[in-house]
């Protein structure tokens, strides 16, 4: 079987553990993203230090309620009956990624369709050649994804997804320098954007439910399904 998320990421052997270590509540350093008015990141992203924030600052967003519950109810009707016949892997050789099945998507339905077309018409305002199939990663309430950089042979400068049925926590950590980590919280239904040397300089992953916590808080984490799109390498 080919596994999707295999081919595109690249495991990161500089990920620190500390990435993988519950911060204390009141953790030292923490510093709140001010972000701009309406696009709600000054709560959705933090960091270790101001310098971590300056280096992805216009390089990540998380838009809160991109999608309304009508819309996510529809996209998993639509996933359900193809994730259904797979099964969670829990055991893959490159422990990459644990507790996940997989699909990707060519034909949506008008309803999810229109979805997509409003993920690609901000995430992609540019244009230019997109990744035609759309990837779904279903990862089971004890999955999560270990810090990895994402290949450049696969794929472009910018990665966009959705949340659906659960929140999260993302957390970027720089590769030059294990200290700067920067935390996305991803609510369910929010859409989040990674663009250019956020992709590239620093890894992302996605905390297991024991580690999920941002900014102090706990975010308990359920079943959740991501509806990813990307661009091609220019
Ligand atoms: O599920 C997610 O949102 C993250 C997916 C991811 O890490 C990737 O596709 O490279």
């Amino acid at each position: 079987m080919r596994h999707l998320f295999t081919v595109i990421k690249r495991l990161s052997n500089k990920a620190p553990l500390r990435a993988h270590v519950l911060r204390p509540l009141k953790a030292s350093g923490l510093v709140w993203e001010s972000g701009r008015a309406g696009d709600g990141a000054g709560r959705l992203v933090c960091g270790s230090s101001p310098g971590a924030l300056d280096k992805v600052r216009g390089q990540v967003e998380v838009r809160e309620e991109f999608i309304s519950e009508a819309e996510e109810s529809a996209l998993l009707q639509e996933l359900e009956p193809g994730l259904r016949k797979k099964r969670y892997e829990f055991d893959h050789w490159d422990d990459a990624i644990h507790g996940y099945r997989e699909t990707e998507r060519v034909q949506w339905s008008p309803a999810g369709g229109a979805v997509l077309d409003r993920v690609r018409g901000v995430a992609f305002p540019g244009g230019g050649p997109l990744l035609g199939p759309v990837h779904v990663l279903d990862l089971d309430k004890t999955g999560y994804i270990k810090p990895h950089v994402d290949s450049v042979k696969f794929c472009g400068s910018t990665i966009a997804g959705l949340s659906l049925l659960s929140d999260s926590v993302m957390r970027l950590v720089s590769q030059q320098d294990a200290a700067d980590w920067v935390d996305l919280l991803l609510p369910r239904r929010s859409l989040y954007i990674i663009r250019g040397s956020a992709r590239y300089d620093f890894t992302h992953e996605i905390l297991r439910d024991e580690e999920s916590v941002f900014g102090g808080l706990r975010v308990p984490r359920q079943r959740r399904v991501t509806v990813i799109c990307r661009n091609l390498p220019a």
